[in-house]
């Protein structure tokens, strides 16, 4: 069978630090060591509008995440990179999918739980179905793997569940999907709350350091981090998160361990760290906005990649969707 990687970011705001130390980060690694037959990288829009949104942002962020992916260094001939709704296999396979998924497996999803009271304007049924889709971008490419924050653990436990299921009915044809989650920087956590995850809709401002952030903002969010009274530079995310997540993001951001960071901190105090932290974290951030904005500039060849992947991704959904009807019963001609 062949080994494909699947993953996909939404579109849906400003990314954040966690973003790209918790998965494009990881995108960019994996593309290099190539242990893939084809690695497919979307933009999740069709998941990004399960919950209110505004159209004229949207469209903008689709593109700005396009731009960002390849200024973070994924390589488009090495990696598939397109927009999930312009291969519209996605939310066909979304559909068959919802057939053999259950509510009540549906509803026990921490991510529902926590964006379902959110919604001002109701819940949308498209964000309870939200991982179905997901299993259905996985299953679409026959995913061997799926790179992913922690975060996003339950959804892969569900599509593995789903494809399983699927096997079982009608007869073996999906892979049972893995995820790749690294250790380091699998989850980021908030600069002001550091028990909750870094996340883009935080509608507290210095929680976050998003990618687009000047470097005197970072350097302020960082030094205004909860941290603890112990005045001691040690990894122990229950007792010290605030300093545990510094550790993790320096580390993320230095390619030091962070056994060797506790080792060079020892005996310093919070502002010194706090300092180093964001050096650290500067020193990647900045040259990503360069890239970026030179990419927003240069739209056509925004669109040409964009093109080029739904092409290809397009061509392998087709017959991975065609194989699953048969299977399903549907297709009148096969
Ligand atoms: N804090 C994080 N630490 C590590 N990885 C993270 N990811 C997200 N936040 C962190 C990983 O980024 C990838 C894309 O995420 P997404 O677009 O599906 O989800 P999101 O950023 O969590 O976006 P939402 O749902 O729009 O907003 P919030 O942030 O409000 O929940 C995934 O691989 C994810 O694991």
């Amino acid at each position: 069978m062949s080994k494909n990687f699947v993953t996909g970011i939404q579109p849906s705001g400003r990314l954040t630090l966690g973003n790209y130390l918790g998965a494009i980060r990881n995108f960019v690694k994996l593309q290099e060591e190539k242990d893939y037959d084809e690695f497919f990288v979307f933009i999740a829009d069709l998941h990004a509008i399960t919950v209110s949104y505004n159209p004229s942002d949207l469209r903008q962020n689709i593109k700005k995440l396009a731009a960002l992916y390849l200024a973070c260094g994924l390589d488009p001939s090495k990696v598939t990179l397109f927009v999930q709704s312009e291969v519209h296999e996605h939310a066909e396979i979304g559909y068959l999918l919802q057939t053999i998924s259950y509510i009540g497996e549906l509803e026990r999803m921490t991510q529902y739980k926590d964006k379902k009271v959110k919604q001002v304007e109701g819940v949308s049924s498209a964000l309870l179905t939200y991982p179905v889709l997901m299993a259905g971008d996985i299953l679409l490419y026959n995913a061997y793997a799926v790179p992913v924050g922690l975060d996003q653990k339950q959804h892969l436990e569900l599509a593995r569940t789903i494809s399983e299921r699927f096997n079982n009915k009608f007869g073996d044809l999906f892979n049972i999907p893995i995820p790749l989650i690294q250790k380091t920087g699998a989850k980021i956590m908030s600069l002001q709350d550091p028990t909750k995850k870094m996340s883009k809709s935080d509608p507290l401002e210095k929680a976050s350091i998003y990618l687009d952030d000047s470097e005197d903002v970072i350097r302020k969010k960082i030094a205004s981090a909860v941290t603890d009274s112990d005045g001691i530079i040690k990894y122990d995310e229950k007792n010290k998160p605030g300093i545990s997540n510094l550790l993790a993001i320096m580390a993320c951001c230095s390619g030091k361990s962070i056994q060797t960071l506790e080792n060079e901190f020892k005996g310093a105090g919070y502002g010194e760290f706090k300092k180093a932290v964001a050096n650290s974290v500067v020193e990647v951030i900045i040259p990503i906005q360069k890239k970026y904005e030179e990419l927003l500039k240069n739209q056509d060849y925004l669109n040409k990649v964009l093109d080029d992947g739904a092409i290809k991704a397009s061509y392998f959904a087709k017959k991975q969707l065609s194989k699953m009807k048969r299977k399903m019963g549907l297709e009148r001609k096969k």
